[in-house]
């Protein structure tokens, strides 16, 4: 089971209002963005991380997520290309802010893109979603980079959300918390499955931290699943990031 130590945050800027949102759930406050990532932020130090905090920027509106501009483990750092236009350049300060912990950062290079949202770990096998976001040159050079580290990788092409982990999260002992089209899809089929009760797909997208599970706050059947399977849980508020199709993972990098 991985023991994560520290975790890398960006705070929202003021453009968060100007995010990407396929949603039309309206537009992000963002006074309550900003009490909601402080209490995110609390969160993670709750459960024993040790939290960096980026400077916001004004340039990138959904930078805030930067979840998706890398994806790390204990040997590897590497930073992504997003497949969002507006959101490339995101990951310039995530890389030079992972400088300080990782001896070398490798990098996906265009054509490829890929956002972190896409990657779940599971031990050692990495799912990579190919979505509007991850394309197939950004899947295969990442899935090269994770061989050369000793990881698998087995790819899982998306249908209908915009990544990979906004419907599916790995909440360890062999456990997956699974959304509508990850139900049941043969793929995935080696996990122990926690369905996600109708009408509450946004919490698939939970968080395992050192033996607790952050969810998002207002789901309480997908919270009583999780308990039942045996996690204890933290309800996170994070309704002006939803608004932005952005879950709570997308809100840190853990390491
Ligand atoms: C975007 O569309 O890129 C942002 N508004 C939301 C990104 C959410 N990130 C994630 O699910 N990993």
């Amino acid at each position: 089971m991985p023991m994560f130590r520290k975790a890398l945050v960006r705070t929202p800027c003021r453009n968060l209002v100007h995010g990407l949102s396929a949603a039309g759930s309206g537009r992000p406050d963002v006074g309550r963005a900003l009490e909601q990532h402080a209490a995110y932020i609390d969160a993670l130090r709750a459960c024993g991380l040790e939290v960096t905090v980026l400077a916001a920027d004004e340039r990138y509106p959904d930078s805030v997520f930067v979840e998706d501009t890398a994806v790390l483990s204990e040997t590897m750092a590497v930073t992504t290309r997003p497949g969002a236009p507006s959101r490339r350049g995101e990951e310039l300060a995530v890389a030079a802010a992972l400088e300080e912990f990782f001896p070398a950062t490798e990098a996906i290079l265009p054509p490829g893109t890929l956002e972190g949202g896409d990657v779940m770990r599971a031990g050692d096998r990495f799912f990579i979603g190919l979505s509007e976001r991850t394309n197939p040159s950004g899947a295969g050079q990442f899935a090269g980079i994770l061989r050369r580290h000793g990881y698998e990788a087995v790819l899982v092409p998306l249908r209908e959300v915009l990544h990979l982990k906004t419907g599916i999260s790995y909440l360890e002992d062999n456990r997956l918390l699974a959304a509508g089209e990850f139900l049941g899809l043969p793929l995935l089929s080696s996990f122990s499955q926690i369905p996600v009760p109708a009408g509450e797909s946004y919490a698939a997208n939970s968080l395992w931290l050192n033996g607790r599970v952050l969810v998002p706050a207002g789901f309480p059947l997908t919270r009583a699943a999780i308990e039942k399977a045996g996690c204890e849980t933290m309800p996170v508020d994070v309704s002006e990031f939803r608004k932005l199709d952005g879950g709570l993972s997308c809100l840190s990098l853990r390491f």
